[in-house]
């Protein structure tokens, strides 16, 4: 009776600033899989990187060659060479992609090198170069990685403007459970002294990460409309992608993929759908469920070796970041300059190339795939397999 007596007292509603009506083909954050024409995309940043410290997780996923690197440089900024380069690279990259008619956002400038304290842990950062491993993009939806590196806790600060802003536009926006990090999170005896040892770890499913909490990074994800396929890596686990396959729900199919890969961290220069029909399989990591793909009738692409010399620091990443491109559309690709094996298989599909050098920036650990997060295609939700 009181609540009765209340309402009626109670003046007019005032209507909700937030509150939107709009049709999900005007929401501006709309992609369903990696190759619809791309219209809208944010690209990552240089300016404020800061190498990793050598944590467990950092070793797990790094060659054995760079860890004099991270002992080195950990929790300082990336060689002053590769900043500068690095991102005057960068800049040409959102400049061609502007030309070709892309909206480029960027992250906010961020200084990564600054000390953080939870109960549980404290770090420095890492960046926000690469936003594929912090965002993905699965219909008007954004979601927010929970990622297990502590150096990544705090990497969402410099997205949140943006996600804020596609927000009011129309967009759903939720985070992965934000994660603990403690050491419970982590095999602090997980045993490697070299990558043959880890390619064997691996190979028995055996991950720094455990399954303490549900974590992944958005780069082990790949979007094929309906379908949508993912890694248990050393930084995605299995609660994680349950957390994911509940979180897109029955519209989607989640399969898991596995790769017999030394060093699983995002899928992304392993695996990548990049034209209806079309896989690229790297042929260094052969995929144990990749029958699903030629009964469907798929081509499965195996990219050339990557040409890139062995004197050139890739901190973060193996040489296959020549297959980590980025689709303009499905017969256009961004694609590294000096990569002149893969253009001409590219070429040989039919797909032109859009030739970009990003040498120093790879050396931060990512492609052109991980460089961006695609914000808006055209095209719907389909079914290709
Ligand atoms: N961040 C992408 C690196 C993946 C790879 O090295 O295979």
């Amino acid at each position: 009776e009181a609540t009765l007596e209340w309402s009626a007292q109670a003046p007019p509603s005032k209507p909700n600033p937030f509150h939107l009506d709009l049709s999900p083909k005007d929401c501006p954050v709309s992609s369903y899989n990696e190759w619809d024409p791309l219209k809208e995309v944010i690209v990552g940043r240089v300016e404020g990187a800061c190498v990793p410290e050598f944590t467990i997780e950092v070793k797990a996923n790094s060659y054995e060659k760079n860890w004099p690197f991270f002992k080195e440089y950990g929790g300082k900024p990336f060689p002053k060479e590769f900043m500068k380069k690095g991102k005057e690279e960068i800049e040409e990259f959102c400049r061609v992609l502007t030309a070709e008619g892309v909206t480029v956002r960027r992250p906010e400038i961020l200084d990564f090198s600054e000390v953080y304290k939870t109960p549980d842990f404290s770090s420095r950062g890492l960046y926000a170069a690469m936003p594929r491993d912090y965002l993905l993009v699965v219909g008007n939806q954004l979601i927010e990685a929970p990622m297990a590196w502590r150096s990544r806790y705090m990497e969402h600060r410099a997205y949140r403007p943006l996600i804020k802003e596609y927000f009011l536009k129309g967009a759903k926006w939720c985070a992965g459970p934000k994660p603990l990090l403690s050491n419970e999170l982590y095999d602090y005896d997980y045993p490697i002294q070299n990558v043959a040892q880890r390619h064997e770890l691996a190979f028995e499913g055996k991950f720094v990460t455990t399954e303490f909490e549900p974590t992944f990074d958005a780069a082990d994800f790949i979007r094929c409309g309906r379908d949508i396929f993912a890694q248990r890596s050393q930084v995605t686990n299995y609660f994680g992608i349950e957390w994911m396959r509940r979180q897109l729900g029955s519209d989607y199919n989640l399969h898991i993929l596995t790769f017999k890969d030394p060093n699983p961290m995002h899928i992304d220069a392993t695996f990548n759908t990049i034209a209806p029909g079309i896989v690229l399989a790297n042929p260094d990591r052969p995929c144990g469920q990749i029958e699903l793909f030629k009964k469907a009738g798929w081509k499965v692409v195996h990219p050339p070796k990557p040409v890139i010399s062995d004197s050139h620091p890739l901190w973060l990443s193996s040489k296959w970041l020549s297959m980590n491109v980025l689709m303009l559309s499905p017969t256009r690709v961004v694609v590294e300059k000096d990569e002149i094996p893969i253009q001409k298989m590219f070429e040989s599909l039919g797909i032109e190339c859009i030739k970009v050098n990003i040498r120093h920036a790879n050396s931060f650990g990512g492609g052109f795939h991980c460089w961006t997060t695609d914000v808006r295609r055209e095209g719907t939700l389909q079914s290709y397999l």
